[in-house]
């Protein structure tokens, strides 16, 4: 899929919907009616259908010296919509809802309302100075494997390989 010629910054919807995976995390605040309150902003997007979300899960914060246990808790979930959107016009409407829940973008992983990442984008391969997809992190996060494993358990990461065997490395084992 050649996806900077088809949906680059600026570039008309896609023809077809695109299976659009989204990583939603928050550590700060009301955080379960936080997420509720995305999911229900991302079942309003337009060009947009069928959006499922995994049950939120709660993870120990991940900064960038490793694991955290002092830091406030995440409730993260991943939901999976189909699209007609660009990416980056999906990426777009992602950063004004994250908006709207007082995100504020201070210190890089430090902690958050609302984080709304955008995982993975059909097939599609995008390295631009401000999206990147997949999500460059995306396969050696826990926090984003299962629950994007949960709801769909034949999921792949282009390049990267099947979600499930991601997740049973990460976890110490093998399928
Ligand atoms: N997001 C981060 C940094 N660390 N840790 C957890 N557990 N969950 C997250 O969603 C998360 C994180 C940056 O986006
Ligand atoms: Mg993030
Ligand atoms: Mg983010």
């Amino acid at each position: 899929m050649s996806v900077r010629l088809a949906h680059g910054i600026g570039e008309p919807p896609a023809d077809q919907p695109v299976a659009a995976v989204v990583a939603l995390g928050a550590n700060l605040g009301s955080r379960r009616e936080t997420l509720a309150a995305a999911v229900e902003r991302l079942r309003h997007l337009p060009l947009t259908a069928d959006v499922r979300v995994s049950a939120p899960i709660e993870t120990v914060a991940v900064t960038l010296t490793g694991e955290d246990a002092d830091a406030p808790r995440y409730l993260n979930a991943v939901a999976l919509l189909h699209t007609r959107l660009a990416p980056a016009t999906l990426l777009r409407e992602l950063h004004r809802i994250e908006a709207d829940h007082g995100r504020v973008r201070r210190e890089r992983w430090g902690d958050r309302t609302l984080d709304l990442d955008l995982i993975a984008y059909g097939d599609a391969r995008i390295d631009e100075p401000h999206l990147t997809v997949p999500h460059p992190r995306a396969h050696e996060r826990e926090f984003v494997l299962a629950p994007w494993n949960e709801i769909d358990p034949d999921a792949e990461i282009p390049g990267r390989g099947r979600v499930d065997a991601l997740l049973a490395a990460l976890r110490g084992g093998t399928l």
